[in-house]
């Protein structure tokens, strides 16, 4: 497969509201886009790293720098056949696994087109249909999180994870369970907590949490482990998995119950298939997280989320809870059941807007093969 050229784009796209994190604020998404050209056929990815490297080291322009300077340029050279050839190719980069997802994950989309096949297909997919949840930020009142709360439960998001930190939590969800108390609830504190809010952490026990997503540092495995022999609430890991032998320490060590899997964080699809199968293979469930995707990251997702492991409802949600105007096409929507279709078509399944995407750019790079000198 001869990869005629690769063109890396930024685009801006504000979100339709902000999104608080117990780590910052995002109003206006930096996206980079890569775009895969190859005999006639033309794979996307998108990089999911932040504006700003808060939720890992990487961010927008971290990202761009490497995608430029480096991976790009191997990819051209290389010509991949096939998305698992890439963490061979990037092998000499180390870290920036967002940065690489970008290409990996177009040249998988690239590969599914030539074969005639959905990505789901190509990554041994077993769904027909994904399980729903919503991600809510940390508002500014308790009054206007139900409110949203009664609002994502009416559109049927089978599972409410609330961001949460110290000052936005126990009250939170106390409020939270009197109003609704059946309903599949989780939290994610994206590392806000430390060693001695233990007792405060143990008391989240009483709320019949679905899990507790990365209460301590981003990095850690073995004060998980200590914190999940003292809590019932099964503990997810997010930050601290960057790869199948991570997954492995962790299950190893009882640092968490339920993975996290997020495509970038790990890499690209060949990774991610890697810690899904070490989990499965340790009967510990998984779901997809979501990184404020773009309809292209949205489409790898729910991909990603047909794999057979992916048990519990993921971060893949409509696209318009995020965007006015999604860059693909037909945008990502949800059932009444808070399921979201897996369409069979060849490669990503969905059409990515060229003419939008072009309004929406702020800079754009094409790398080329260097031609042979006779
Ligand atoms: O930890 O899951 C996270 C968004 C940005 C950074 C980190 C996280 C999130 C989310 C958003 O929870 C999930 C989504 O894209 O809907
Ligand atoms: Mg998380």
């Amino acid at each position: 497969m001869k990869i005629d050229a690769i063109i890396l784009r930024e685009i801006h796209m504000p979100l339709v509201r902000p999104f608080q994190t117990s780590f910052g604020v995002t109003r206006n998404r930096r996206i980079l886009l890569a775009e895969v050209q190859s005999e006639g056929l033309t794979g996307w990815g998108e990089c999911t790293a932040g504006e700003r490297p808060f939720f890992s080291g990487e961010s927008t322009d971290t990202a761009w720098q490497v995608l430029v300077n480096e991976l790009g340029p191997m990819i051209a050279a290389e010509s991949p056949e096939h998305g698992g050839e890439c963490p061979r190719i990037f092998r000499t980069v180390r870290g920036n696994p967002m940065a690489k997802a970008a290409l990996e994950n177009a040249i998988w989309d690239l590969e599914a087109q030539r074969e005639g096949i959905s990505i789901s297909h190509l990554l041994g997919g077993v769904r027909e249909t994904i399980s729903c949840g919503v991600s809510l930020g940390i508002q500014s009142s308790i009054p206007e999180l139900l409110e949203i709360i009664e609002h994502e439960l009416a559109s049927g998001y089978q599972r409410i994870k609330l961001k949460c930190k110290p000052g936005w939590d126990v009250e939170v969800f106390e409020r939270v369970r009197n109003r609704w108390p059946g309903i599949m609830l989780s939290c994610d504190a994206n590392s806000a907590y430390r060693l001695r809010d233990e007792d405060h952490l143990v008391s989240f026990d009483g709320f019949d949490l679905l899990m507790i997503e990365q209460p301590l540092w981003h990095d850690d495995f073995y004060f998980h482990s200590v914190l999940q022999k003292r809590m019932n609430t099964p503990i997810c890991l997010d930050e601290s998995i960057r790869n199948r032998r991570d997954a492995l320490a962790a299950i190893e060590m009882g640092s968490c119950q339920i993975i996290n899997i997020k495509l970038g964080r790990v890499g690209g699809f060949s990774e991610a298939i890697a810690v899904h199968n070490a989990a499965l293979e340790r009967g510990i469930p998984v779901w997809c997280g979501g990184m404020l995707e773009s309809g292209i990251g949205r489409a790898h997702n729910i991909a990603l989320s047909t794999l057979e492991n992916f048990s519990l409802p993921g971060d893949v949600s409509a696209s318009s809870r995020y965007w006015t105007d999604d860059i693909i096409e037909p945008e990502v929507t949800v059932t009444s059941q808070g399921e979201i279709l897996v369409s069979d078509s060849p490669g990503r399944g969905y059409e990515v807007r060229t003419d939008l995407i072009d309004r929406l750019t702020v800079r754009k790079e094409t790398i080329r093969a260097m031609a042979l000198v006779a």
